[in-house]
C-alpha cells in the first residue's frame, strides 16, 4: 500500500517533466529566479536536487522497509520547502529538527563538503553502526559538523532547549565565555502544527517572548511546518496563525505559494531574527504528502479525492514546474537530476541496508553515562589558590567561619556553590526565587550580590523551561547549575531530563553533550512546613532514567564534598547529575539530643571531594554483624538507631551512607555486607519503586548474600499534613525495631 502511494508520486513527477513546456527564455545561473529575488537559477536548481534527494531517500526507506532492511519509515515527502532553511541558514545556526527533514539536512549538508547527507540519511534509515550521528541507536536528523543536535521522538520537546541555547548564546557572550559560535549565531526550532499546541511548546514560545521581555537578546527562530493535519486529527484553518500571528514580543511571517516566494518569506524572517535578536515564529506550508508513517492506512481519514488532491499540491512538482516556468531550467535538466539522484540514494540504500548494526549491549550503551574517573579527579584537583580564595572570601574562608565554627548543611551548600562560582566562571545558578530571595531555603543566599544577575537569575515559574535553559546552557558550553524547588515540582517538567537531557549523548554517540546539575529540594520530615508537595519522598521516577547521577548528601561537609563530586563528573564527563538536597536536614544542628551541635560540620578543604560510587562508613566502636544501609534523612535516624542499639540492647551496627542513589554503589555495598549477619535497608522513600530498597536487597540476593535481609521503608502513600506524617514516614524506632528483628531472625 504505502510502497504504491511512492510509486504514484513518483510517477506524477516523471510525467509533470515529460509534458512541461521549456521557457522560450532561459535565465543564466546567477540571474535570480524573478527580479528582486536572492534566489538565483542556479540556487534554485540545487535546492531542488536537495528536495528530490530528500524525496528519494523517503521512497528508498518504504521498499527497503518492504524488504525488511529498513526501520524507519515516517517521511519528509511534501515538506520539502524546509531545504530553503536549510540553504539560507548557516551550520553556525544551531538547529533542532522536526522528524521532516529531510530536504533541510540535504541542504544543510552543501555547507560541509565531507557529509554525504543522501548515505548518512540512509544509514540512519537501516539503524547502521556507522550512522554518523546516532550509530544506530534511533532514527533521528542530527550532525554534529552541521550543529544539528538529534532530537527524541517525543513532540515538542525540543522547543525549551532550543530556546535555552538562544538564551545562553547571548548569556555565555555577556560572560565572556570563549563561544564555539559566531556573534550573531541564531536557533532553529521546527516542528508540526499538531505539536505546537503541546505544553511544552507553548512553554518553549513562551520563554522566549518572556526572555525578550525582560530584556534578553533571544535569537529563536520557530519553525512551524504546517501540514494542516497531526497523524489523523486535522487543524482548524488558520490556527497556527490564530494562535502565534499578532502576539507581542513574537514576530510572525507566513511563508506560502511559490518556491522563490517562500525563499523570500524565510530570508525575512531570518534577517529579522539575526539581526534584531528577537523571538521570530515563521509558518512555513507544507503538504504531509503520504500517510503519517509507512504503517498508516491513510484512507481510514481521507477520501480518495483528498488523496488525489494532495498528491497534485505535491511541492516537488510545484516547484519544478515554477523553475522550468521562470526558464531558471530546462524539463531535461530536472529530469537529469532526479534520474542521478534516484540512482544515487538507491545505491546508498543498498550500501546501508548491507552495513552492520551495534553488535553488543556495551557497544549499544557505550556513550549512554560515560565516567572517566581520572578526569573526573583532575577536575577536582582542579582547586583556588589560596590567594584566588582570598580574592573571594577575604579573611572569612568558610573553614575558617567565626562562630559558630561548625555550621548547617544550607551554609555550606551556601559557601560551597560561592566557591564553584568562583573557580569556574561557566557555571551559571538559576531557577524560581534563587536571584534575590536566595531560594526558599537561602541556599543561594548572596550569590547574586557576589557574581551578578548574569550568572545567578530568577527565572519564570515554569520548570520545564528551567530544564530547557540548563540544556541550552549546557550545550552552549556553559555548566548550568539550575534549581527545582520542590522534589514535587520536578514532575511536570520531568520529560525535560528523561527524554531529553539524559539522552543527549546516547542519541548523539557521544558528540553533544548537555553537562548539568541539578539542585532539587526534597524528601519529607520537614518540621512545620507539611504536606505532600514540600515532602515528596518518591525517587523512583528518577532513578529508572538511563544514564542519571543521583547524589544526595546528608550532612553539611558531605554535602559540599559530593556537589564538587557532581560538577566535576558533569564538567569532565558531559553528565547530567541530579543532586537532592534533603530539605529537612538543610538547617539541622543536632543528631542525638537537642543542643548536641552533632549535625553540623566543618567546611571540608578545597580538593576535597566524593566521586561517583564512593560510600561513607559510620562503624561502631566494636565489632558489627548486622549492616543499616540508608542516605539522607534516614542516615541521620539510622546513627541516632545505632546509639540506641548499642547503648540500650548491646548490638552494635554497622551504617553505610550509600550518598548515590543512581547508580546505586553495589560494589561498596555487597562488600561491606560481606561477613555480616544481616543487612538492614533503612529506606525513607516510598515502599513501592519509590525508593531504593527492592533495588538493595535484589542485588544482595541475587549476588549470593547468605545473611538476612530486611528493609524498613515508609508506605505508599502521600505524605499528610502534621503528625499524621510520621505515621506514613519511617522513624528512628522503626530502624531500631527492624534491626531488632533482623537479630532475632539470623
Ligand atoms: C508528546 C507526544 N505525544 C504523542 C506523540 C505521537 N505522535 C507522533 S507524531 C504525532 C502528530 C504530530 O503532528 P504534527 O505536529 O502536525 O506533525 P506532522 O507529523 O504532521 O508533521 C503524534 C501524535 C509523540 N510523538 N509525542
Ligand atoms: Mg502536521
Amino acid at each position: 500500500m504505502s510502497t504504491d502511494r511512492v510509486t504514484t508520486s513518483e510517477n506524477n513527477l516523471d510525467e509533470a517533466l515529460a509534458q512541461a513546456v521549456p521557457s522560450p527564455v532561459l535565465l543564466g545561473d546567477d540571474d535570480p529566479i524573478r527580479p528582486g529575488s536572492t534566489l538565483t537559477a542556479r540556487g534554485a536548481r540545487l535546492l531542488f536536487a536537495d528536495q528530490v534527494a530528500s524525496r528519494s531517500t523517503d521512497a528508498a526507506s518504504r521498499r527497503l522497509k518492504a524488504r525488511g532492511l529498513s526501520y524507519y519509515t515516517i517521511s519528509s515527502a511534501g515538506h520539502e520547502q524546509n531545504a530553503i532553511l536549510g540553504t539560507q541558514l548557516r551550520a553556525t545556526d544551531p538547529s533542532f529538527l522536526h522528524y521532516r527533514s529531510g530536504g533541510f539536512m540535504m541542504a544543510r549538508s552543501r555547507k560541509a563538503p565531507d557529509v554525504d547527507p543522501v548515505l548518512d540519511t540512509m544509514l540512519s534509515i537501516c539503524g547502521s553502526k556507522d550512522d554518523p550521528i546516532s550509530q544506530g541507536r534511533h532514527k533521528v536528523w542530527g550532525s554534529h559538523p552541521l550543529w544539528v543536535p538529534p532530537q527524541t521522538s517525543t513532540i515538542a520537546s525540543h522547543l525549551p532547549k532550543a530556546v535555552g541555547m538562544a538564551f545562553a548564546l547571548g548569556r555565555a557572550r555577556r560572560l565572556e565565555h570563549e563561544a564555539e559560535l559566531p556573534d550573531d549565531a541564531i536557533v532553529m526550532c521546527s516542528f508540526g502544527d499538531a505539536s505546537a499546541n503541546h505544553a511544552t511548546a507553548l512553554s518553549g514560545v513562551n520563554a522566549a517572548r518572556y526572555g525578550l521581555r525582560r530584556g534578553n537578546p533571544m535569537p529563536i527562530l520557530f519553525v512551524c511546518e504546517d501540514n494542516g493535519i497531526g497523524i489523523s486529527v486535522e487543524t482548524p484553518q488558520r490556527w497556527i496563525t490564530e494562535s502565534y500571528g499578532g502576539l507581542r514580543y513574537l514576530r510572525f511571517f507566513d511563508a506560502e505559494g511559490e518556491v522563490d516566494d517562500v525563499w523570500d518569506v524565510v530570508e525575512q524572517a531570518i534577517h529579522t531574527c539575526r539581526s534584531r535578536r528577537v523571538p521570530v515564529f515563521l509558518r512555513l506550508a507544507t503538504e504531509r504528502l503520504w500517510g503519517h508513517a509507512g504503517s498508516d492506512i491513510e484512507t481510514a481519514y481521507r477520501t480518495a479525492e483528498q488523496i488525489r488532491a494532495l498528491e497534485d499540491r505535491d511541492p516537488l512538482i510545484r516547484n519544478a514546474m515554477r523553475l522550468i516556468a521562470t526558464g531558471a531550467a530546462t524539463p531535461e535538466q530536472l529530469q537529469d537530476t532526479v534520474s542521478t539522484v534516484r540512482r544515487r540514494v538507491d545505491d546508498a540504500g543498498e550500501e546501508a541496508a548491507a552495513r552492520g548494526q551495534l553488535e553488543t549491549a556495551e557497544a549499544v550503551i557505550q556513550p549512554l553515562a560515560p565516567y572517566d574517573e581520572d578526569a573526573v579527579r583532575a577536575a577536582v584537583a582542579d582547586v583556588p589558590g589560596p590567594e584566588a580564595r582570598a580574592a573571594l572570601w577575604g579573611e572569612d574562608l568558610p573553614e575558617h567561619a567565626s562562630a559558630p565554627v561548625k555550621r548547617t548543611m544550607a551554609a555550606h551548600l551556601s559557601a560551597g556553590l560561592a566557591d564553584e562560582m568562583h573557580h569556574r566562571p561557566e557555571v551559571i545558578v538559576f531557577g524560581e526565587d534563587v536571584g534575590r530571595k536566595g531560594g526558599v531555603y537561602y541556599v543561594t543566599a548572596g550569590l547574586q550580590k557576589r557574581f551578578g544577575q548574569s550568572r545567578v537569575f530568577d527565572t519564570q515559574l515554569d520548570e520545564t523551561t528551567i530544564l530547557g535553559l540548563a540544556q541550552g546552557a549546557g550545550m552552549s558550553g556553559l555548566l548550568p547549575i539550575p534549581e527545582i524547588q520542590y522534589l514535587a515540582y520536578v514532575h511536570n517538567a520531568v520529560d525535560q531530563i528523561r527524554g531529553e537531557a539524559a539522552s543527549l549523548q546516547f542519541f548523539s554517540s557521544g558528540q553533544f553533550q548537555n553537562p548539568m546539575v541539578i539542585r532539587m529540594a526534597g524528601l519529607a520530615y520537614q518540621k512545620g512546613f507539611g504536606g505532600h508537595f514540600h515532602n515528596d519522598n518518591s525517587i523512583g521516577g528518577l532513578r529508572d532514567i538511563p544514564g542519571l547521577l543521583i547524589a544526595t548528601p546528608s550532612r553539611g561537609d558531605e554535602a559540599v564534598k559530593l556537589l564538587r563530586g557532581c560538577l566535576a563528573t558533569a564538567a569532565a564527563c558531559g553528565r547530567v547529575a541530579l543532586f537532592l538536597e534533603p530539605i529537612a536536614l538543610y538547617h539541622a544542628r543536632d543528631l542525638h539530643e537537642e543542643g548536641d551541635g552533632a549535625w553540623l560540620s566543618d567546611y571540608p578543604a578545597p580538593g576535597e571531594a566524593i566521586l561517583p560510587g564512593e560510600v561513607g562508613i559510620h562503624s561502631p566502636d566494636g565489632p558489627a554483624e548486622i549492616l543499616v544501609v540508608s542516605y539522607a534523612n534516614g542516615l541521620r535516624m539510622s546513627l541516632q538507631a545505632q546509639r540506641i542499639l548499642e547503648q540500650e540492647h548491646g548490638l552494635p551496627v554497622k551504617v553505610l551512607d550509600l550518598r548515590w542513589l543512581n547508580p546505586l554503589p553495589f560494589e561498596a555495598i555487597r562488600r561491606e555486607a560481606e561477613g555480616m549477619r544481616a543487612v538492614v535497608v533503612a529506606d525513607e522513600c516510598r515502599r513501592t519503586g519509590g525508593g531504593i530498597a527492592e533495588a538493595v536487597v535484589a542485588d544482595l540476593a541475587e549476588s549470593g548474600y547468605s545473611g538476612r535481609l530486611s528493609s524498613v521503608r515508609a508506605e505508599d502513600s502521600y505524605v499528610p499534613l502534621g503528625q499524621a506524617a510520621n505515621l506514613v514516614l519511617i522513624q528512628t524506632a522503626d530502624i531500631v525495631a527492624g534491626v531488632q528483628g533482623a537479630a532475632l531472625r539470623m
